[in-house]
């Protein structure tokens, strides 16, 4: 309040208080101003990347007007805000996001025309902002922007990372990682070297009566590293709300370096401090539905927790309110169990700080908190072991233990002699050595809980979590069916699409209210429209053959069926039961009479994925997608037949070209182990069929578009169990295809054999865990019936439109809307109607 300019001399800032460029001949004055001042270039010195520096910059003056407007809005509002803590934001690019989402893109376009460039040309300079693995941070950036977009008063949390997930490149059909350095010039961040907290790590706790009589319990003598916030801002579309996404940055204390060190003649031990300190933040682990409790690890997740703590905990006590109505003021959601601690740190706080009872402290912790868990692989449910949690954070495991005592005495008094019922449910493992169960932690800790599609909602609660649903009752725990942005995957992936859409259905309204393309059903057997529908679709297919071309010389035939997996490769997910397929294809196609190979339907099988570094099964599918495309695409038996694609650094801007060029994508986990999934939607609002099993958001999906245009195959969930038991008795009834298959590969004819003699081994001899060998049969027929099917294409098309049509439940808004209602009990700040106006013209 003491920096803020006192009333009677306002009248300067007024009068010269930043307005926002309009018109075309605004925006190059703008973009000429950067280039020449910001970047110190001219018109003899001006490439791509300063025409997207200038045109960069220009949009951040933009945005950063109406985020400063959006947070004093929101201060002065003073209700409730949400804080979505998530250790990943996958947000790609954000020039083009910016421009769509202000309503000034076409402004952009002519006036970068003016200035001798190609709009395109100048968005491809952007590096993607790639912090996170795969599903898990693209959704957290898909709910920023439906959280502005609805006028949410709400902040992200995260890490801002030196290093995001590799950038992958394929060397004789391996897998290789390439360190992705990010922040060269990132446009989109503005460092805030004021808003720093301070974090402690290990040291001792002292308990003690001080002067007054009163219990103290302080964490001491500890070892503090400093957190500096990074904002980025985040633009809703066609509303002036732009929210703010905080990431935070580790710094050792003591500035620099250790002076005293450094004079002293230890200048290694110095330096070697602020880096050890900077490591914190330095990258993001790149696992996906993996965890494996390194430690460097858990400091990134107190580290951050705690930082966002601490701004949340200093913006409240602005307020001046009462502890009592923080959970009126703030909403925590967890997304997965990476921000657990926080519930710890805030118990933490409330009690040895501000000195709160016990029991008055973890009700508002209770009502505060929302965990949403996102998957059930046992793999990826985090535990951390109690010594290295006792080593790093000593007055947190004491307060985890007396959480689970309270919470065991509570269980106890319901359940009376239940021994076997409290070990089941103990935040405490015991085992050697002891874990703390994070899942259970972040269970306890909140007020709801929930999965990301009905059937992982349900699954949740009927195996891993089925204890707590007796314990606490079922209300405790929901669903919310994830979601997509429309903004980024329609209008920005496919604008042709979306422009003829809006045609249709009277305007872009659709994009802030995604159930009006039901409007759409209507043409779905209009002649004109559907001419111009799979016109649009043939372009895409045509962008995403050049870009194929261009990276891996293959050249493919844009009237083939385009059929794409692109997703982490991970077993769970069966890449290699996709490529098991292909190779079957392959060798029916060699069996064929020329006649018979006339009839078929030409098909362009798409792959793209990293694997984590350290998943060798993982790599070990890479390298055999690779090197049957090397024998395939150059058999001329085959030509244009089948060619098989491996693209390399798969990203959210790859996302964006080859979604669009779909005609089938593959969604084909075993069936109960993808929680949602959220790529499948993507394809089916671009107009993409898709064939998968009965597992995640595919069968919402299924019910919203109709069965009948969803090519469903394979095990259903509830059967899983008994197929993988009986694995181990009975190996006779193996499929023969199949088999057909592995002794293909065995003959050496992708290459040296060993190399694949894991992957199929785990299939034959190893129980087949994710029932590669149980679905083969119905994968094929049903990819069988895919290619009867595409031949009609008049068919095929109508199919396209009517899906189309019915995905108006798959916007992320509807599940933002969901979780305000169900989890964070929060209205959205309403907006004056003249800057709703301002922000759509
Ligand atoms: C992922 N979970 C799931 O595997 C996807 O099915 C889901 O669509 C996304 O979350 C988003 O909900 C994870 O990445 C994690 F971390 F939980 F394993």
């Amino acid at each position: 309040v003491e920096s803020s300019i006192p009333e009677h001399m306002r009248e300067a800032w007024r009068k010269f208080s930043a307005s926002g460029f309009k018109t075309t001949d605004e925006f190059e004055k703008e973009v000429v101003k950067h280039i020449e001042t910001t970047l110190a270039r001219s018109l003899f010195n001006c490439d791509e990347l300063a025409a997207y520096s200038g045109t960069a910059l220009a949009f951040r003056d933009r945005l950063v007007i109406d985020w400063n407007k959006t947070q004093q809005r929101q201060t002065f509002a003073d209700q409730k805000r949400i804080y979505y803590l998530s250790l990943e934001f996958l947000m790609g690019r954000a020039l083009d996001n910016a421009m769509l989402n202000v309503g000034l893109k076409n402004v952009a376009k002519d006036g970068l025309a003016d200035l001798g460039f190609r709009i395109e040309d100048v968005v491809n300079q952007e590096h993607d902002a790639a912090l996170g693995n795969g599903g898990l941070g693209r959704l957290a950036a898909c709910f920023l922007d439906s959280m502005a977009s609805l006028n949410y008063a709400a902040w992200g949390y995260g890490l801002r990372y030196r290093y995001g997930i590799f950038k992958q490149e394929i060397e004789n059909g391996y897998q290789v990682e390439i360190p992705d350095y990010w922040l060269d010039f990132n446009p989109w961040e503005f460092p805030r070297h004021d808003v720093t907290v301070d974090v402690q790590f290990y040291g001792w706790v002292n308990k003690y009566t001080d002067e007054n009589g009163k219990q103290v319990t302080s964490w001491q003598d500890g070892e503090v590293v400093v957190a500096t916030a990074y904002d980025v801002p985040v633009p809703g579309y066609g509303t002036p709300t732009v929210n703010n996404l905080r990431l935070w940055s580790s710094k050792a204390a003591s500035g620099e370096f250790d002076f005293a060190k450094f004079n002293a003649g230890e200048y290694e031990s110095a330096v070697g401090d602020q880096q050890r300190a900077e490591t914190i933040s330095a990258v993001l682990y790149p696992n996906d539905n993996l965890e494996r409790g390194k430690e460097l690890r858990l400091k990134q997740q107190y580290f951050w927790c705690a930082a966002s703590l601490y701004d949340i905990v200093r913006r409240f006590k602005k307020t001046k309110r009462k502890w009592s109505e923080f959970p009126d003021q703030v909403a925590i959601q967890l997304n997965d169990t990476h921000p657990t601690l926080a519930i710890v740190e805030l118990q933490r706080i409330l009690t040895d700080l501000e000195g709160l009872e016990w029991d008055v402290a973890w009700d508002i912790v209770g009502r505060t908190f929302g965990y949403t868990n996102h998957t059930v692989l046992p793999e990826a449910l985090e535990k951390w072991s109690v010594p290295l949690i006792q080593n790093l954070l000593p007055r947190h495991l004491q307060i985890i233990y007396d959480i689970n005592l309270f919470f065991l005495q509570q269980v106890e008094k319901r359940f009376p002699k239940d021994r076997e019922l409290l070990s089941r449910v103990s935040i405490i493992e015991e085992s050697q050595p002891k874990m703390v169960r994070m899942a259970y932690l972040a269970i306890v800790g909140s007020h709801k809980v929930n999965g990301v599609a009905e059937l992982h909602s349900d699954l949740i609660k009927t195996t891993i979590f089925k204890d707590f649903v007796r314990i606490y009752g079922p209300d405790k725990f929901g669903n919310v069916t994830n979601g997509i942005t429309p903004r980024r995957w329609l209008h920005q992936a496919n604008p042709r699409l979306s422009e003829l859409i809006a045609s249709k259905v009277g305007s872009y309204e659709f994009l802030k209210d995604l159930t009006l393309l039901n409007k759409l059903e209507a043409f779905a057997d209009d002649k004109e429209f559907k001419k111009e529908w799979a016109e649009i679709k043939y372009a895409n297919k045509v962008r995403l053959a050049q870009h194929i071309q261009k990276s891996t010389g293959v050249s493919v035939n844009p009237k083939a069926l385009f059929d794409v997996q692109v997703k982490r490769i991970h077993e769970y997910k069966r890449q290699q039961l996709n490529i098991f397929g292909l190779i079957h294809r392959y060798l029916a196609i060699k069996g064929m009479s020329p006649e018979e190979r006339k009839k078929l339907a030409p098909r362009v099988s798409i792959f793209g994925g990293k694997a984590a570094p350290g998943y060798w099964m993982a790599k070990t599918i890479i390298h055999l997608v690779n090197k049957v495309g090397e024998v395939v695409n150059n058999d001329k038996d085959v030509g244009d037949l089948l060619k098989v694609i491996f693209l390399e650094d798969y990203n959210v801007s790859k996302a964006e070209i080859i979604v669009p060029a779909s005609d089938i994508s593959e969604h084909i986990s075993t069936a109960g182990t993808e929680a949602s999934g959220t790529s499948n939607m993507k394809f089916v609002l671009n107009g993409g069929l898709i064939i998968g099993t009965l597992d995640g958001a595919n069968i919402e999906i299924t019910r919203e578009v109709g069965e009948d245009n969803v090519y469903l195959f394979g095990t259903l969930s509830e059967d899983v169990e008994d197929l993988r038991h009986k694995h181990f008795y009975s190996k006779t009834d193996f499929n023969p295809e199949l088999k057909k298959v592995f002794d293909f590969i065995k003959s050496g004819a992708f290459g040296d054999q060993s190399a694949f003699s894991a992957l199929i081994n785990g299939i034959v001899d190893h129980g087949d865990y994710y029932l590669v060998g149980d679905d083969f049969d119905s994968y094929c027929k049903t990819q069988d019936l895919i290619d009867e099917d595409y031949k009609d294409q008049d068919a095929w098309v109508t199919k396209s439109i009517q899906v189309v049509s019915r995905m108006g439940y798959f916007t992320s808004d509807r599940c933002i809307n969901e979780y305000a209602d169900t989890i964070w009990n929060i209205e959205p700040l309403q907006v004056k109607e003249e800057d709703e106006v301002r922000a759509r013209t």
